[in-house]
C-alpha cells in the first residue's frame, strides 16, 4: 500500500487498501502506510528527489485509500457532540483533516466538514448556523498560521464556550496555547484532550 502512495498509484492503492484493509487492521493501515508513504513523500520532496507532480499524485492516491477505509469502516458519528472541521485560508492540504474527521466518527462525534481553504468568516457564519461544541482547524503551512490564530481568536472572542482544537504539521503545543485552543501531535491525542468537555 505504502508503494502504491509513493508511485501515485491510485487504482493500486485501492485495489490493495479492499484487499488488505478489515475491522482489526484498517487504523494501523492508515497510521504505517498512508501517513508513513505521504511522510516519506514529505522527505523526498523536501530533499529534491521528488516534485509537485509525485506529491500530487502520491496525495490523491492516499486520499483514494482513505476514502474507502473511511466509508467501509467508519459509521457517521450520529448523536454525539457536534464539530466543525476545516482546513485555513490560503492552505488546500486537506489530507490531515480528513483522517482527524474519520478517526473523530469513530468516537461518536458528529463532523460538519467545512473543506479546505476556509475563511474566518465562512467559520463564523457556520459556527452560528450549527452551534458546534467544538472547532478543529488545520495548518500546514507556516505562512497559514496567521490565519490558523485569526479564525481561532474570533472565534473565542464570539463564541467563548466553543472549544478550539487545532493541528497539523506545522502547529505546536505553545503556539495552540497562545491562542486558546487545545492541542494534540495526532488526532488520538487530542480526542483525549476533548474528551475532558464533552458534555
Ligand atoms: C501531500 C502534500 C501536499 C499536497 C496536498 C494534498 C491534499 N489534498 O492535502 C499538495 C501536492 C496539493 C501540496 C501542495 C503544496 N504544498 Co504540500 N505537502 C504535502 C506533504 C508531503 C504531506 C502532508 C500530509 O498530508 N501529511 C500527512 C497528514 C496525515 O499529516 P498532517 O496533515 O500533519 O495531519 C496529522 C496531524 O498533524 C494532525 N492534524 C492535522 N490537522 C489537524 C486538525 C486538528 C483539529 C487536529 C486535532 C489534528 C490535526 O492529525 C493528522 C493525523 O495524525 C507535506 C510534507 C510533510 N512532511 O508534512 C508538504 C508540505 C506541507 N507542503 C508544503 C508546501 C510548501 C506546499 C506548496 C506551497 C507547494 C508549492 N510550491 O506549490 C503547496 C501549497 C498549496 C496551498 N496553498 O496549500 C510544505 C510547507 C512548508 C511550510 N513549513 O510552510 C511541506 C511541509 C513540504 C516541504 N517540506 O516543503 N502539498
Amino acid at each position: 500500500l505504502k508503494e502504491s502512495i509513493l508511485k501515485g498509484r491510485k487504482g493500486d492503492a485501492r485495489a490493495i487498501v479492499s484487499e488488505r484493509a478489515d475491522g482489526n487492521n484498517y487504523e494501523e493501515l492508515i497510521n504505517n502506510e498512508i501517513i508513513g508513504a505521504l511522510n516519506e513523500l514529505g522527505i523526498r520532496y523536501e530533499k529534491g528527489l521528488a516534485f509537485l507532480p509525485q506529491l500530487i499524485a502520491g496525495s490523491e492516491a492516499a486520499k483514494e485509500a482513505l476514502e474507502y477505509v473511511r466509508a467501509k469502516f467508519i459509521p457517521e458519528g450520529a448523536g454525539g457532540d457536534v464539530m466543525l472541521l476545516a482546513t485555513v485560508k490560503g492552505d488546500v492540504h486537506d489530507i490531515g483533516k480528513n483522517i482527524v474527521k474519520a478517526v473523530l466518527q469513530n468516537y461518536g462525534y458528529k463532523i460538519i466538514d467545512l473543506g479546505k481553504d476556509v475563511s474566518t468568516e465562512k467559520i463564523l457564519d457556520a459556527a452560528q448556523k450549527y452551534r458546534p461544541k467544538f472547532v478543529g482547524l488545520s495548518a500546514l503551512m507556516t505562512t497559514t498560521l496567521e490565519n490558523m490564530r485569526e479564525s481561532a481568536l474570533s472565534l473565542k472572542s464570539k463564541y467563548p464556550d466553543i472549544v478550539v482544537a487545532v493541528g497539523g504539521a506545522v502547529v505546536t503545543a505553545e503556539f495552540a496555547r497562545s491562542i486558546g485552543a487545545i492541542y494534540g501531535k495526532d488526532a488520538q491525542e487530542t480526542v483525549k484532550r476533548m474528551e475532558e468537555f464533552k458534555g
